[in-house]
């Protein structure tokens, strides 16, 4: 398999973690986004990271559907509860990314005006009523999320320590050897 990749691409970074969690060995070829090769537009019409490859010459973009591709090809570990309310609320948190954290993470970065604390209060709130995203599992909506926690942390700047059971949900991921390398690969990249 051949992952294109960018290091610091948080969307790349579910793609990796998902592989890792899996025990999957994958080729990564790094795509510079500021010079992007005329070819990713064949692997990828938007010319965006990740998109995933097989050895049969199956390509595959977008994280989300990467992420779902994986846990259908190779099952084991799961990354779904066997509960299917937890993994509607977690198929959820994966579909309100965008406006449950991506969207202000992003705004904070381009300097515009940003509620990210407010979601990160959100977050916390409910991670102070269960152990994970989806509920009393690990699963593919911690690996949705946490790239950006991450990144908000070293490459934003922001103070983690005030959302309690957010840190504590970050502790207990870091304890994850997939989540521990993307933590040291952030840390590299700087701000
Ligand atoms: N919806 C896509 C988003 C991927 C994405 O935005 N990747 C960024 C890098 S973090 C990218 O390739 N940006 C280049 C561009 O927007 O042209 C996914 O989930 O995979």
């Amino acid at each position: 398999m051949i992952l294109y990749d960018a290091a610091r691409c948080p969307y790349c970074a579910r793609v990796r973690i998902a592989l890792a969690e899996k025990g999957l060995g994958y080729e990564t070829v790094e795509i510079d986004l500021s010079d992007r090769p005329a070819w990713l537009y064949t692997k990828n019409p938007s010319g965006k990271v990740p998109v995933l490859e097989e050895d049969r010459g199956f390509v595959l973009p977008e994280s989300l559907v990467i992420m779902e591709y994986l846990e259908e090809r190779f099952p084991e570990p799961p990354f779904w509860p066997a509960d299917p309310a937890e993994r509607a609320l977690g198929r959820l948190w994966l579909d309100r990314f965008d406006v449950r954290l991506g969207g202000d993470y992003y705004a904070l970065r381009r300097g515009a005006q940003s509620e990210l604390d407010t979601r990160l209060h959100e977050l916390d709130a409910a991670l102070e009523a269960q152990p994970f995203l989806s509920g009393r599992e690990y699963g593919l909506a911690d690996i949705g999320y946490v790239p950006w926690i991450l990144r908000a942390r070293s490459n934003l700047g922001v103070d983690l320590e005030p959302y309690e059971a957010l840190s504590a949900w970050l502790e207990l991921l870091m304890e994850r050897p997939a989540i521990a390398a993307e933590l040291e690969l952030t840390a590299a990249l700087g701000r």
